[in-house]
């Protein structure tokens, strides 16, 4: 019997590779294959029998041309007028409006993120991109007094060059669209290398570059895994990376970009937790909570990964919060009733079983609910797992520390708002926060103290709006942020400029000037 339906499986494997769509590089205008001639699968994790397309196995050589026209369309795209750029820009937004149905269904079947969110994604890409491309009629720069008589100064914003972005999966339209638009509005060329998990929303997005009528040689994408990104990083033509992802290769890349003095600017982990506080408006916390633990199946940077709750309402919290967790409808995220889909891959799901026995075993925290990888009622071609909480966690045991980037979060009791702040900024991550308190005292002590790039109150620690700067403090980044005006900073660089038209000579930070 079971060697049956493997056979069967294996068949059906066959035929479906046999009709597989064959997906391309983007250089220079041109949709081309990769110079290595390898391809890789693009496999949906919620069934791996389901593969998307095949996508070309990028290496060196292929950066190496990437960036070559990257290079050569630099000069034509700096010169043309920022609010010409910009009407690049608006079409740009209005395509992915127009695809969004599609860009959404494509991105829940790479990724396995519920659609209600894959097209929260999509609609965070048109967002980003109708509010930066806003930019190409500001991009302001200052102007402020001289020293001296008969002098003027000013600074202005000027491209960087070409840009290095390395995205990641678990926004698989929004984080590259939020390093392409503002480098583009600021007179940048790109090469994108994609998550190589969800290359298809990100060829979407270079799809639409294209439809949009941005030059050839502007925007590039590169398909593959390490090796293209790693070309990337190391390339002597290449100005500045901007990436998104793990705080291992954040490193890595910030060490290589220092020996050739290029910009660098990361995004990486978080362990971000919610305090709620005895006053808060508990049912309103437990949903807030379930949302942002296991939203995206914990799969966001942002993921309430830890809830530190205040000993007074502990038992109510935990008991209201495990009765909705077990609830929670895990599935295929293109079924509407799914409220949480899939983890990434194998590797992934190993990885999150490994800290749940972590949990279990060496921290011996309580597991309140779940644990388990789910293969019942037809998941068993998935990487599901449980949603899972512990209880009685402690500051310090690994599963408080360490990033999980599933669907697991740990809830840990406190007695005074101080300790409650002191277990948030305990980790070495600081990217976002929250408090559900009805105290207004006690919310604004809180905004003042916790130290993380983002703070909430009375909400999860996800759902960032892309007008507001987005980064973290400590080993979540490296002092830049995306999104808001702020994103300007990474994309272009200051120029100061001074007029002397006094028709003679003055001299700056000499003792006689005349006054
Ligand atoms: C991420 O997880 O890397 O704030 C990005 C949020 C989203 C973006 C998350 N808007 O949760």
């Amino acid at each position: 019997m079971a060697k049956a339906k493997q056979a069967k499986e294996k068949k059906a494997l066959k035929s479906a590779k046999a009709t597989t769509k064959s997906y391309h590089n983007y250089i220079g205008g041109e949709w081309v294959r990769s110079s290595s001639g390898e391809w890789f699968d693009n496999v949906n994790p919620a069934d791996t029998t389901d593969i998307i397309g095949r996508f070309p196995k990028s290496n060196a050589e292929d950066v190496d041309k990437a960036v070559a026209a990257a290079k050569d369309a630099a000069s034509k795209w700096r010169q043309t007028p920022a609010p010409k750029r910009a009407e690049l820009l608006f079409t740009l937004a209005e395509i992915i409006r127009d695809n969004k149905h599609r860009y959404t269904e494509e991105m829940t079947r790479e990724m396995g993120k519920v659609l209600k969110e894959a097209g929260g994604d999509v609609q965070e890409a048109i967002d980003c991109t109708y509010y930066t491309a806003g930019e190409g009629r500001r991009l302001h720069g200052f102007t402020t007094p001289a020293e001296m008589k008969n002098k003027f100064a000013m600074c202005v914003r000027q491209p960087v060059g070409v840009c290095g972005l390395i995205t990641p999966f678990n926004f698989p339209m929004a984080i590259p669209s939020w390093k392409l638009i503002p480098a583009l509005v600021c007179g940048n060329t790109v090469i994108i290398k994609s998550g190589e998990d969800v290359p298809l929303s990100a060829l979407n997005l270079v799809k639409a570059c294209e439809e949009a009528g941005i030059p050839r040689g502007v925007v590039n994408l590169v398909n593959g895994f390490g090796e293209p990104g790693a070309a990337l990083v190391d390339h002597k033509d290449v100005r500045l990376i901007s990436f998104t992802g793990s705080t291992e290769t954040g490193r890595k890349i910030a060490e290589t970009c220092a020996r050739e003095n290029k910009i660098v600017s990361l995004e990486m982990g978080g362990k971000n937790a919610i305090i709620v506080m005895d006053d808060a408006d508990i049912d309103n916390a437990v949903e807030g909570s379930v949302w942002g633990a296991f939203g995206t199946s914990g799969q966001r940077c942002t993921a309430s990964s830890r809830l530190v709750v205040h000993k007074k309402i502990y038992k109510k919290f935990v008991t209201k919060f495990v009765e909705r967790v077990k609830a929670l409808r895990v599935g295929n995220g293109l079924d509407p009733k799914t409220e949480v889909g899939p983890v990434i891959h194998e590797d992934a799901m190993q990885k999150i079983l490994g800290y749940i026995e972590i949990g279990k075993k060496v921290d011996k925290a309580t597991l309140a609910t779940g644990g388990s990888r789910i293969t019942k009622g037809g998941l068993d071609k998935g990487w599901f797992i449980e949603p899972t909480v512990f209880t009685d966690v402690k500051p310090g045991m690994r599963i408080e520390q360490e990033e999980i980037f599933g669907p697991v979060t740990a809830i840990i009791p406190f007695g005074a708002l101080d300790e409650a702040i002191e277990i948030v900024n305990g980790v070495k991550y600081g990217l976002s926060s929250a408090i559900y308190t009805q105290d207004v005292n006690k919310a604004f002590y809180a905004m003042q103290e916790l130290y993380t790039g983002i703070c909430y109150v009375n909400s999860a620690t996800i759902g960032a709006e892309v007008h507001l700067p987005f980064g973290g403090t400590k080993a979540t980044g490296n002092g830049h942020r995306e999104a808001g005006t702020q994103v300007l900073d990474i994309f272009s660089e200051w120029k100061a400029l001074y007029v002397d038209y006094s028709g003679k000579l003055q001299k700056a930070q000499i003792d006689e000037v005349e006054i």
